[in-house]
């Protein structure tokens, strides 16, 4: 205030251009942050809980604004112990006494300040802190972070469920006990598995065999469809486990079933060969919970190569980079399809949320289920009413971590094979003993 009736006082006194343009720009900011003060970055804290079989990582930034902090969604459950330190050791100082309110240009700073970028890892670390900072700056405009997207396209996000069984009529049970609640797009996913010892297994582990996996999604699709009929909208996790060759077949193969989408028929290093799916057949694609990198995602939006983008917001690194992949999807006919399963933290099921409402070209949104540990650790969890997921209406995220609760569920060294490699998985392999993408 002073120093604005420095500047007014100034002008009054002979009026320059300059002078006046500083004081109108002055006067602009002001009205703008309705005279919040920038709040500066005090702190960076990293959450580490496992509630259930999954790690899940959480990122706190502190400002120094008494009660003005943020949460954000830093979860890659397979190596959580290596996103903590990165956020710790090289971000906390990196960001400490910076202004909180410059979320892009803070994203571009820390995604330069390790010169080599596009990781899971850092990725990950980033997406904590930029997470945080929209509910920083939600919570100081009062306003849910959907509204700094523009607002609701929609009033809530239509969702899928998966659905399991051992067999046709099971699967096509739990759907039926699902549209019940309300649902109306379901997943399945098969398995591929051979026993071990069986003919033609070459090592002493249950193996895969993708021609057993694939003749298992083809006859679940016609089962499922035999039984249900065709207005059901069904979809499938191919989940990268099979060859190229096999995935152009199983797209073309799959169409008469008019799947809603096949999810990651292929690796992200085979990106290329959506090319030749495309030219070949109409089956719905849905991918890139994999990708880390725009180098991954650019192409197949751009070329229309695919139909529904699945990224990890928090694996591309966080909200910022993900709003601007709804756009460039939008412009390119692609819908968003977030990826939302159980390791992904409340907080970033309600990006995934805040992203679905406000986007134009919304898909569907997998949103996973809440056990009570994690409910008892993370007040706000999203709402799920009659298959729709809704967005918090509270300022920010809408998500607070209660860290009593949070130190009782520390991540677990089970006494099983994720146990023992700290979340991470172990190796399938087929029955010569090649090993996969799993
Ligand atoms: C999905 C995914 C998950 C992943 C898991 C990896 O589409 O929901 O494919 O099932 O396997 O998120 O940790
Ligand atoms: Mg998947």
């Amino acid at each position: 205030m002073r120093r604005r009736s420095f500047l007014a006082s100034l002008v009054a006194t002979g009026p320059s251009l300059a002078l006046q343009r500083a004081a109108d720009a002055e006067q602009r900011t002001q009205q703008a942050t309705r005279g919040m003060r920038t709040p500066l970055i005090r702190d960076v804290q990293v959450i580490g809980v496992q509630p259930g079989n999954v790690r899940l990582v959480v990122v706190k930034v502190i400002t120094d604004q008494d009660g003005l902090y943020g949460y954000g969604c830093a979860t890659f459950t397979q190596r959580a112990d290596l996103v903590v330190p990165a956020v710790e050791k090289y971000l906390r100082p990196f960001l400490t006494g910076r202004p909180a309110d410059r979320i892009e240009d803070l994203w571009q700073a820390m995604y330069n300040s390790s010169y080599w970028r596009n990781g899971p890892v850092l990725n990950n670390a980033i997406s904590g802190v930029d997470q945080a900072l929209w509910d920083i700056k939600g919570r100081q405009a009062g306003m849910p972070v959907y509204q700094l997207l523009g607002g609701k396209c929609r009033e809530a996000a239509d969702l899928y469920v998966g659905v399991n069984g051992a067999n046709v009529s099971q699967m096509a049970d739990a759907i039926r006990k699902a549209q019940a609640t309300g649902y109306r797009h379901f997943r399945f996913n098969v398995g591929g598995d051979v026993a071990a010892g069986s003919p033609g297994v070459l090592h002493s582990a249950t193996a895969f065999d993708r021609s057993t996996y694939i003749r298992a999604i083809l006859a679940t699709f016609e089962g499922l469809r035999k039984e249900l009929g065709n207005e059901v909208e069904l979809m499938n996790d191919v989940h990268e486990k099979i060859t190229p060759t096999q995935a152009l077949q199983l797209c073309r193969d799959v169409e008469k079933f008019r799947p809603f989408f096949l999810e990651d028929p292929l690796s992200p290093e085979d990106n290329a060969y959506y090319r030749i799916i495309r030219q070949q057949c109409s089956t719905p694609i849905a991918m890139g919970e994999l990708f880390n990198s725009p180098h991954e995602w650019t192409p197949l939006i751009t070329e229309r190569l695919i139909d529904y983008i699945r990224v990890h917001v928090s694996q591309a690194g966080g909200l910022t980079p993900a709003r601007k992949i709804a756009i460039l999807a939008e412009a390119h006919g692609v819908r968003t399809a977030w990826h939302g399963p159980a390791d992904v933290s409340p907080v970033g099921h309600c990006a995934n949320l805040a992203l679905s409402v406000a986007a134009y070209n919304f898909g569907i949104q997998e949103l996973a289920a809440f056990n009570d540990a994690t409910r008892e650790i993370f007040s706000g969890c999203p709402v799920v009413k009659n298959g729709y997921g809704y967005v918090n209406e509270a300022p920010g995220w809408g998500v607070e971590v209660d860290v009593k609760a949070a130190a009782k569920y520390p991540f677990r060294q089970d006494n099983n094979e994720r146990g023992r490699l700290n979340g991470g998985w172990g190796d399938v392999r087929l029955p010569d003993g090649t090993v996969i993408k799993q």
